[in-house]
């Protein structure tokens, strides 16, 4: 019988160590959409940070991956989040995004997804992700710092009319991109130190000065101030493209072990 209470008490204690492991992070979520609210001018961040997006000129509410999306018109919609201390500055940085490019722009300029650029000077810009289907540019994330810019470029354009699951990573170091849960390009920062702190609102589908509008849609999207890792970017894909499937545990962050036919366990 006593050899039965310690054994339940190891097992306790082990399951509390393995837990508070498990829910350790290396950083944050700055902002979490979800798009789902499926009507009205607001996107609302779920993340806790209230970053709220207010919505323009028409943008139209659509199914998507995970509920509900957002589709841009490629003519005037845009999205504008005021400005906040905490959505810069970083040392580290994620963006997690699911898009569909409905067209790519006819004079070959690029189209904004999510950027935090100001208008003006460089002074006022901090990170963007923006695309087009022209090398050099094809898919670009930029991180700036007073130093210079960080980007990297995707090697071939991203295909119309598909949902993609897309994550920029920036530890600092170095840059990566994933497509669909596996790493597409990678370059090192040729700049060090921390990202800009500015104070100009997050612009959504379109450039701050009304221009480089997105014709197409998003759905998920998510701001990190650290940099996701491949097993954490796997995760990520595989929670939102298989969501038919049961996830029968979900430590945030995790990778996914498949235990029988649609159900998974995920661990670190
Ligand atoms: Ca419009
Ligand atoms: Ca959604």
């Amino acid at each position: 019988m006593q050899n039965i209470f310690y054994d339940l008490v190891k097992c306790i204690l082990i399951l509390f160590i393995s837990v508070s492991y498990l829910y350790a992070q290396d950083g944050e979520v700055i902002a979490h959409w979800d798009f789902n609210e499926g009507a009205g001018d607001s996107a609302y961040d779920i993340s806790g940070n209230n970053n709220h997006f207010k919505l323009y000129n028409g943008i139209k509410w659509v199914d998507g991956i995970n509920g509900k999306a957002l589709s841009f018109d490629g003519i005037d919609d845009k999205g504008l989040c005021e400005s906040k201390p905490s959505q810069s500055g970083f040392s580290a940085f994620s963006i997690e995004a699911v898009i569909m490019i409905d067209k790519y722009p006819e004079d070959g300029d690029y189209v904004v997804i999510l950027n935090k650029w100001g208008q003006g000077s460089v002074e006022d810009d901090a990170w963007g992700f923006c695309i087009n289907n022209t090398a050099p540019f094809n898919d670009q994330m930029s991180v700036i710092t007073p130093n210079g810019w960080n980007r990297i470029r995707g090697s071939k354009p991203l295909p119309l009319k598909e949902w993609i699951h897309y994550v920029f990573t920036w530890d600092g170091k170095t840059m990566y991109t994933y497509k669909n849960g596996v790493k597409a390009d990678s370059a090192t920062a040729p700049y060090s130190g921390c990202m800009r702190q500015v104070d100009v609102p997050i612009t959504l589908g379109a450039y701050e000065g009304n221009r480089q509008y997105l014709c197409g849609k998003i759905d998920e999207m998510l701001l990190y101030n650290y940099a996701l890792t491949a097993q954490n970017v796997k995760f990520r894909y595989t929670s939102l493209f298989n969501r038919n499937k049961h996830i029968i545990a979900d430590w945030n962050n995790m990778f996914i072990i498949p235990v029988c036919n649609n159900m998974f366990i995920t661990v670190k």
